[in-house]
């Protein structure tokens, strides 16, 4: 089989192992097209006709697919083999001695398999162990040229892949998705000039502002280490002791105890580049930036109560979540917006460009749309793609630059170097995942799982007997520093301090609590009394109580009433001393409700509940409407199966109440159908599940006699200050009724309709 035609993609000898299944290839010479791999109707093309020369890929190109496309293992119609490619006779038994007898040592095949299975596990990561990932293209909107050469942004339309990854922080890689946490959003750019990572948050800031501090916090936040306990939460001790002493954090913990920290999916999330960079043009001319991803389907949130649910029945709701948006066609959509500002804009500014513990206000400088992220494609396996990925700060393209954010330094190092321990060696740039679709010429060799056979005796430079190959690329098309001046800076030498305005601490912590809604202020509020009633230690909740002092008197007031402390402890001393007016003291683009998205109901979860007796007819039009809407409706029973209903329409119940608590779903619908609402009755899920509905403040619609079930509930009939509540609609089947359903479930949640304590 060693001459199949040249035009092969591969190695011919190794048609199987690459994907060309059933041995249709195993005569000589013969070509043998591939089987599509991808959904039918997909619009993507499995062919990798990149010319790597940064054009336009054609309407549904990846060029990231192909390179993939090579190490892709179909094992249909094939022999199982040793890793070796020996056809193995038996894989049930080992080899012994007689049948009773001692097993052999030279049972090759028994001990590769085990030697294997022994060494599957990687170290997982230290910090965003859990995440989930996705492949897909980010499209510039227009050529940003002016103030970029990176080539992402050389032309209106041009698509770059990407291979995008979520993540938790603080929870081990089988920990839940729902945890209170910081949200990692790291995207590989492979574009035609290297791989560019931009490996941020969903949070524009972060806890600490040296590197060097790092460490520190990723220890206090972690299990604490005499018992590991608690898992993938920052509500104990070491947490709060750290933070409350690094009063750098306040701004950030803003963040972390909004409902930001417990987002509804990846997909309805922000991301933030979080430091500021730099762009940089082809005259060399650079300006400063801020990266931002914004969600096409909104910023939506969980409430606290409904995520601890979640964790409990569906530790991989995001996981899920995710897989499915892509799986069904809702592909998740991102608009990368960039804030531009110059060193002298900057300069001008409260507050230091250099410190991640600050945001530049949108009011301030605004967020230009500049292109979209797409993700449209599942990965085929989790190891192979998901976890191997390795993200780099330090992988950046002509065209983009750091800024000399002390946080940011410290990354630069960091990524890297992890990886070398987590994925084996110094090669984990050939990983499939990771290598670059641009050409990679050098002169590095060897180590650890080398995959590259460089051919030729010459691996230094300058040579001859190469032809001097591989080259200098020169200024004009390879990667060069910025000539950051440190202009306005007093020479100082070598030093471990920091600038001035590093030391204001309270601003910005300030204007993102009074930037939010009354019910979102209500959300952090419960969130600190939460996590600090979990601190068994008084004087850290004290702490913490005088450090929100310097942010929020009405913040520190209302906190400490939820923990039982009076009197208020002193605010903490500042740290610095002269005043610096902030520019901005109320930013609206700082809430959740200024980021409805498209305002359609794409991806919500809703269910349906059915059960004998119930009107099929009415239920299956809702369904039909909610399906049209581009939502996920399911029919939710007591028990999964086909319902009996009272008009004989054909309902097939695809979830119950029991293995799909009313909690993981966006919003509810109750049955018509009296016979439907007696057998709901008698299920007491069917009453956790409006109830959960009703506290959580998703929208709630009965059809017909389904508004007993309101009644039987519990659930009140006004709002507590006794005006309607859009939430909950009662249908009579109409088309105005169900119109109605979809617009409020858009709204995402209801939350005039809570109380603290609840009252459902
Ligand atoms: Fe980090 C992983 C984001 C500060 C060191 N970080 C990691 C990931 C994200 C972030 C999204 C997961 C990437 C993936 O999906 O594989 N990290 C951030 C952001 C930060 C930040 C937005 C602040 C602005 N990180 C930070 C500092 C250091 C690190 C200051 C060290 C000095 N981060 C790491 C790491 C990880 C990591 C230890 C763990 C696994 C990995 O890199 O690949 O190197």
């Amino acid at each position: 089989t060693g001459d199949l035609s040249a035009a092969m993609p591969f190695n011919a000898n190794k048609a199987g192992e690459y994907g060309f299944a059933n041995g249709q290839n195993s005569q000589p010479g013969e070509t043998v097209e591939a089987p599509s791999r991808l959904p039918a109707g997909s619009t993507l093309s499995e062919a990798n006709v990149s010319s790597k020369t940064g054009s336009v890929a054609p309407e549904g190109v990846n060029a990231a697919i192909g390179p993939l496309d090579r190490v892709r293992v179909d094992s249909a119609g094939q022999r199982l083999t040793t890793n070796q490619g020996v056809a193995v006779a038996d894989n049930q038994n080992s080899l012994k001695y007689g049948v009773r007898g001692p097993a052999l040592l030279e049972d090759f095949i028994l001990r590769e398999k085990i030697t294997h299975f022994d060494h599957e596990r990687i170290p997982e990561r230290i910090v965003h162990a859990r995440g989930s990932a996705a492949h897909g293209y980010f499209e510039c909107f227009e050529p940003l040229t002016q103030f970029t050469k990176a080539a992402p942004f050389k032309e209106a339309g041009k698509r770059t892949p990407v291979f995008a990854r979520f993540s938790t922080v603080a929870g081990e890689r089988g920990s839940k998705d729902t945890a209170r946490d910081v949200r990692g959003f790291a995207v590989k750019f492979y574009t035609d000039e290297g791989n560019w990572d931009l490996v941020g948050n969903n949070m524009p800031v972060f806890f600490i502002q040296d590197a060097m501090k790092f460490p520190d916090l990723v220890h206090a936040v972690k299990p604490e280490p005499h018992h590991q306990m608690p898992q993938a939460a920052s509500a104990h001790d070491t947490f709060w002791d750290f933070v409350s002493l690094m009063p750098e954090s306040t701004h950030m913990l803003m963040w972390l105890m909004s409902d930001r920290a417990i987002p509804r999916s990846y997909a309805t999330m922000q991301g933030f580049g979080v430091h500021s960079f730099r762009l940089v043009n082809d005259a060399g001319q650079s300006v400063f930036v801020k990266f931002h991803w914004n969600p096409k389907f909104g910023t939506h949130s969980l409430c606290w109560d409904e995520a601890v649910k979640i964790s409990g029945a569906d530790p991989d709701y995001h996981r899920r979540d995710l897989w499915e948006r892509i799986e069904s066609g809702v592909y998740p959509e991102w608009e990368l917006g960039v804030q531009i500002f110059t060193e002298e804009e900057a300069e001008q500014f409260s507050f230091d460009i250099l410190d991640a513990t600050k945001i530049v206000p949108e009011e301030l400088v605004p967020v230009r749309p500049v292109g979209r992220m797409v993700l449209d494609r599942n990965p085929d396996n989790f190891f192979a793609e998901t976890e191997q990925v390795a993200f780099c700060t330090a992988h950046i393209i002509p065209g983009i630059d750091f800024s000399n954010d002390p946080l940011l330094a410290g990354r630069i190092h960091s990524y890297v170097d992890t990886q070398i321990t987590r994925l084996g060696g110094p090669n984990f740039h050939e990983i499939p995942i990771n290598a670059p679709i641009a050409q990679v010429h050098n002169n590095q060799r060897d180590g650890m799982h080398r995959q590259a056979i460089p051919r030729g005796r010459v691996a230094y430079e300058p040579n001859s007997l190469a032809g001097g190959c591989p080259f200098q690329a020169g200024a004009a098309q390879g990667f060069t520093s910025v000539a950051a001046s440190l202009r306005s800076r007093a020479e100082q030498g070598k030093i471990r301090a920091k600038p001035e305005l590093f030391a204001e601490h309270y601003h910005q912590a300030r204007l993102f609590f009074d930037s939010q809604t009354a019910p979102e202020r209500a959300h952090i509020v419960a969130a600190f009394r939460f996590e600090l009633s979990k601190v068994t230690v008084p004087a850290i909740r004290q702490r913490v109580v005088s450090m929100l002092r310097n942010a929020s008197e009405d913040l520190a007031a209302q906190v400490a009433e939820g923990l039982n402390m009076s009197p208020l402890p002193d605010a903490m001393p500042l740290a610095l001393e002269i005043d610096v007016a902030p520019e901005v003291i109320r930013s609206p683009a700082l809430s959740l409700t200024a980021r409805p998205g498209d305002g359609s109901i794409k991806g919500r979860k809703i269910a349906i509940l059915v059960a004998d007796g119930a009107k099929g007819q009415s239920a299956t039009d809702i369904h039909t409407a909610l399906f049209a809407a581009g939502a996920v409706p399911r029919f939710v029973a007591p028990r999964i199966g086909a319902v009996a209903t009272e008009d004989r329409v054909a309902v097939e119940a695809d979830a119950s109440l029991e293995n799909e608590p009313g909690f993981l779903f966006d919003a509810i619908v109750l049955p018509d159908g009296a016979g439907a609402v007696v057998s709901l009755a008698a299920d007491g899920h069917t009453f956790e599940a409006i109830r959960d509905q009703y506290r959580h403040c998703k929208t709630m619609l009965a059809l017909g006699t389904g508004v007993d079930l309101f009644e039987l509930a519990g659930i009140p009939a006004t709002l507590p200050d006794g005006g309607d509540d859009p939430g909950v609609i009662l249908s009579d089947g109409s088309p105005s009724a169900t119109a109605a359903f979809i617009e409020q479930v858009a709204r995402h949640r209801h939350p005039a309709r809570e109380t603290d304590p609840p009252a459902v």
